[in-house]
């Protein structure tokens, strides 16, 4: 058997079955050995786009994205969406053909490990026929274990070299982390008045919605997330919903107030915390993370406990148990009370009063309509740009797999992919793609992916004819800003062209058509007033 076919085999032993990419001579041999051995493969139209897919899906599945792609040019198409997959610490698994090592004129020769590495993900390759297998199984062990994206680099004189194909090693099964203790830690908690949890992609991925929800209840703690944590408390009478810019007036105030702080699998990063200026200075912050760098990476952190964030909340209520006689009230209790969560609940972003646009759709009134009018299991994407902030902080999510937020690169143009990849995943929930006109026209070759695939995904296009981001950065500096304003562009027929329904929204009344909407993907083209610049993005640009 030929070393391509008994590494796409391998791929597939090793639960890559579902594969994005775009066909080269060099990835075709590894990606039909896949397809042959029961996997699936979608076609992208461009690189980044299947890195995005692969990326969505494994944000959603918790499984391995697989990528396949063409040597040189292939790989340097793909290195946007990798650098996001990279920092976003995605288990991503990218088949790149490689040119063979003689060859040092061909075209397509770049030094691959190089260009990998300086994005932050992992290069690993494929060294010889006698170790094509160990090889293979040792970069999907990494991309899971370490949950890292992984090169796979696959040069073509090793690819078409004969073995006999072997199984892989058993994959070593590796247990979530707890810290040796943890009762200083559930000390200053037995000890708050007002804690405040913080869930972010850590706690959504060791699935410890549950165990924070008790620990909050145990502790008089209200709750919160990080932006990529929405959706992991929903329904829970004392969340208090994002915390950081898109965080609700009463979420800014109830946060800031926090004598302790506890974060789970968040970063602490300047968003979550609004510059900081969210956690009190005089706050005890308690970090949990299974990633030791992680810890006091942002900020100040007085305790860090590496662990998985489940288990370190199960193991901080167990010593609570112990700590504190039953019947014995901590000194929070009382704090959740019936009148605040009716405060809570009264603070959303929707009940906030705002100054109506008058010539154009303004886009809070949009994404609340459309927050009505879509069904309550929905999977929301984020585009990066001005508009983000509007699904972030109006369009409620049914739980964590409702939400995909791109956004660790800060690059424009990478959600349309992720939201084709979170479709494959869940074909029957809607996906909402939340994108600029600016992010689409850069994903556009995957528009025709989206039409051909029928997937059912609304791309929601906040389209203000410019990069608003851009314009409302400059403007006010008195800075021209005309380079990034543009005449206006038909998205409705753009999509119409790649084989998706195409529809131009120019007021709430016309998202009438998203009741109607049955299958296959719908594009809403959405006219937005260009001159709306929101509040957290002021507050953004501080940190620029
Ligand atoms: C790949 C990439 N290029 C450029 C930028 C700089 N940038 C940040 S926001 C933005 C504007 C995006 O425009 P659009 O998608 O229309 O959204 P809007 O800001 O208008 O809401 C740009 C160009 C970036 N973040 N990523």
């Amino acid at each position: 058997m030929l070393v391509s076919e008994a590494v796409g085999r391998t791929v597939h032993a090793l639960g890559g079955d579902v594969v994005f990419g775009l066909m080269g001579s060099g990835n075709l041999a590894v990606t039909n050995a896949i397809v042959a051995a029961g996997g699936r493969f979608f076609s992208s139209r461009h690189e980044t786009g299947a890195v995005c897919m692969a990326d969505g899906y494994a944000r959603l599945s918790e499984r391995l994205g697989v990528v396949s792609v063409h040597q040189g040019p292939g790989l340097t198409n793909a290195i946007t969406g990798l650098t996001e997959a990279a920092k976003s610490r995605t288990p991503l698994l990218l088949l790149a053909a490689d040119t063979p090592a003689v060859q040092l004129r061909s075209n397509f020769k770049i030094d691959q490990d190089a260009l990998v590495e300086s994005v932050g993900a992992i290069s690993e390759r494929v060294h010889s026929a006698q170790s094509a297998v160990a090889d293979t199984a040792r970069a999907v062990r990494r991309a899971l274990n370490e949950r890292r994206a992984v090169v796979l680099n696959l040069p073509l004189d090793v690819q078409s070299a004969e073995i006999e194909l072997t199984p892989p090693p058993p994959q070593p099964r590796t247990s979530p982390p707890v810290p040796m203790s943890v009762s200083e830690a559930a000390g200053v908690l037995r000890r708050a008045e007002r804690p405040v949890i913080i869930g972010g992609r850590g706690a959504v991925r060791s699935s410890a919605g549950p165990a924070l929800r008790e620990l909050a209840e145990r502790t008089g703690a209200l709750l919160a997330t990080s932006a990529v944590g929405n959706g992991l408390f929903e329904g829970d009478p004392f969340n208090l919903g994002i915390s950081g810019g898109f965080s609700t007036p009463i979420a800014q105030r109830l946060i800031a107030e926090a004598d302790v702080v506890i974060a789970f699998g968040a970063a602490l990063n300047l968003w979550t915390t609004r510059h900081g200026a969210l956690i009190a200075d005089d706050a005890t912050v308690i970090q949990v993370d299974d990633t030791p760098e992680a810890i006091g990476a942002h900020r100040r952190v007085d305790i860090g406990l590496v662990g998985d964030a489940e288990a370190t909340a199960r193991a901080l209520l167990a010593t609570l148990d112990e700590m504190v006689p039953a019947g014995v009230a901590l000194p929070s209790a009382g704090r959740r009370t019936e009148a605040l969560a009716a405060e809570i609940a009264a603070g959303r972003w929707r009940d906030q009063p705002y100054e109506e646009s008058r010539d154009w759709l303004d886009p809070r009134s949009l994404t609340i309509a459309l927050d009505d009018v879509l069904p309550e299991e929905r999977c929301v994407v984020v585009d990066s740009g001005a508009f983000m902030g509007y699904p972030a902080m109006y369009l409620r999510v049914p739980n964590p797999g409702g939400f995909v937020f791109p956004q660790a690169f800060q690059c424009v143009g990478l959600a349309l992919g992720n939201a084709i990849g979170a479709a494959v995943f869940n074909p029957d929930r809607v996906t909402v793609c939340a994108v600029g006109d600016g992010g689409l026209l850069m994903a556009l070759p995957d528009l025709e992916t989206l039409g051909r695939l029928k997937l059912r995904v609304l791309v929601v296009v906040y389209n203000d004819a410019a990069y608003g981001a851009e314009v409302h950065h400059f403007r006010p500096m008195g800075i021209p800003v005309e380079l990034a304003q543009f005449p206006p562009t038909d998205f409705a027929a753009l999509a119409e062209a790649a084989g998706c329904r195409g529809v131009t929204v120019r007021t709430v009344d016309d998202l009438s058509i998203v009741r109607e909407w049955a299958e296959g993907p719908l594009v809403l083209d959405c006219k937005v007033d260009p001159d709306i610049c929101a509040e957290w993005l002021e507050e953004a640009f501080r940190g620029h």
